[in-house]
Order: structure tokens, then sequence, then C-alpha cells
């Protein structure tokens, strides 16, 4: 089970950061010699790989799935693919098929497709082969603050920001964690208080652009995920070990 797994390795190696491997080389080799150098160096401070679509788009799926995913997983580290599902049932289960069957522990999903031939498919999926699903519940940038702070009233219940309505439907469906910006730790505290203890917390926006990890971590993320602040800084190694501290009380 992908939520026992990242359990698992982040206790082993003391960290709960989460890579985002986002780098770029317009030559492929380049690139995917890169990801691999990368990820051998910070295999130890780190606690999972996410993989974004630009990589798939730049190395494709089969290539991805012989080397980064193959590497990952003999160093025991949890990849999870950030596809950010967004379609109808049929392609959202055809994609999320792939990517569990190609490797990946867990998949990015984004709530506003729903359930009925939306996500239904994508949680089918991952129930069946023990992977896990992440859900979209609060996005980093700045733009995101018009749709996921909107008011929305349900049919049933009461007025509230979609962010709430969404932290609601991740329980409901039974996901394996949410992703909030750590831009928001207001929202951070507000999720954690809707989902209780136990939902991880996947936090991206520290660094680059301009979320704090202590203070995530303070409002009730379990896990930051890190790109540019780890893959652009002059010694990864280093800088992903900098962010095990965050976590200490
Ligand atoms: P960086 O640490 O370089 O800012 O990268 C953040 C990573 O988290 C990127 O891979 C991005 O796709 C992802 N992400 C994000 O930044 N904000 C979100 O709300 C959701 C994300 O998945």
């Amino acid at each position: 089970m992908f939520d026992e797994k990242i359990r698992t390795v982040a206790s082993r190696n003391h960290s709960r950061t989460v890579l985002a491997l986002d780098i770029e080389d317009p030559d492929p080799s380049r690139l995917l010699e890169k990801s691999t150098r990368l990820i051998q160096s910070v295999k130890d401070e780190i606690c999972a790989v996410k993989i974004n679509r630009q990589l798939i788009l730049a190395l494709g799926i089969p290539s991805i799935a012989d080397t980064i995913i193959k590497l990952a997983s003999d160093l025991n580290l949890p990849t999870i693919m950030d596809a950010k599902l967004n379609d109808v049932g049929h392609t959202n289960g055809f994609m999320a098929r792939t990517f569990f069957d190609a490797g990946f522990d867990a998949v990015i999903a984004s709530p506003v497709a729903g359930w009925e031939n939306g996500l239904d498919t994508v949680f089918e999926a991952a129930r069946s082969r023990g992977k896990g699903i992440l859900l979209l519940t609060y996005m980093s940038n700045p733009g995101a603050e018009a749709f996921y702070s909107l008011r929305a009233k349900p049919s049933e219940g009461t007025e509230r920001p979609v962010f709430e309505l969404l932290a609601e439907l991740a329980m409901e469906w039974r996901a394996h964690g949410v992703v909030v910006g750590a831009t928001k730790p207001d929202v951070i505290s507000r999720v954690r208080q809707l989902v209780g203890p136990s939902l991880p917390i996947y936090s991206p926006g520290v660094g680059a652009q301009g979320g704090d990890a202590r203070r995530a971590v303070r409002a009730g993320a379990t896990y930051l995920i890190v790109g540019r602040a780890i893959y652009a800084a002059s010694d990864p190694k280093n800088a992903a070990r900098a962010f095990k501290m965050e976590f200490e009380p």
C-alpha cells in the first residue's frame, strides 16, 4: 500500500520531503542522466519522488519506467505521478492504469472532475492495485485563490469555501492524501481540522514560490513537496537535508 510505503521510507530516512523532479534539458539523454544523478545524490534525504507531466512529455513513459522508476524502486523510494487527472471516467481510468502499471505508486488527481464517470475509475484502478490517490485541495499559486476560496453552497449543507468541500470529498472518497499549498498556512490548518490527524497533507510551494516550510509543517503539513529549492541548489543533497530540520520540534 502506498501510504504505508511512504511512511516507512519517511521514518527510515528521517525525511518527509518529496522531491519534485522538474528538471529540464532539451537533450533527452542528458535530462535522463541529470534526473538519475539527482535522485542518487538526494536518495537518503527524501521520502519519495514526484514526476510531472513535463518529464513524461520529454522522455515518454517507457523510458521513465525503465530508468527513473526502476532506480527509485531499487532505492525503495515511492514514486508519485503528478498527472492532476481531471477528465471523464474512461480516459481518467486509462491514464491511471497506465501510470500504475508503469510502476508509479500514486497519482495526483483533481477532485473537480467529480466522482461519477470522473474519478471513480481512478480510485478503482488504485484500489485494485494497492496504489494511492492524492487530491488537489488548494493550489500554491497566487491565482488559485479565485477558485479555491470561492464560497459555494452544496445542495445539502451550508455555504463554505470550495477548498473545504474538496477536503470533505477527499475523506468521503478515501483518498490517500490531499495537496495544499505551503503558501497558505491558514488553509493547511483549516484542512487539518477538517480531515483529522491521520490523512496526510502534501504541501508544495516552499522556497521558490515563497512558502515557508516550518510554517506549513506547524500548520499541519505531513509532507513537503520541493523542487527548485533542492535541484537548483548548488548542493542538492545539503539543500534536501536542510528540510529535515523543518520537522524538528
Ligand atoms: P517548486 O518547489 O520548484 O516550486 O515545485 C513545486 C512542485 O509542486 C512542482 O512540481 C509543481 O508542479 C507542484 N505543485 C505546486 O507547485 N503547487 C500546487 O498547488 C500543486 C503542485 O502539484
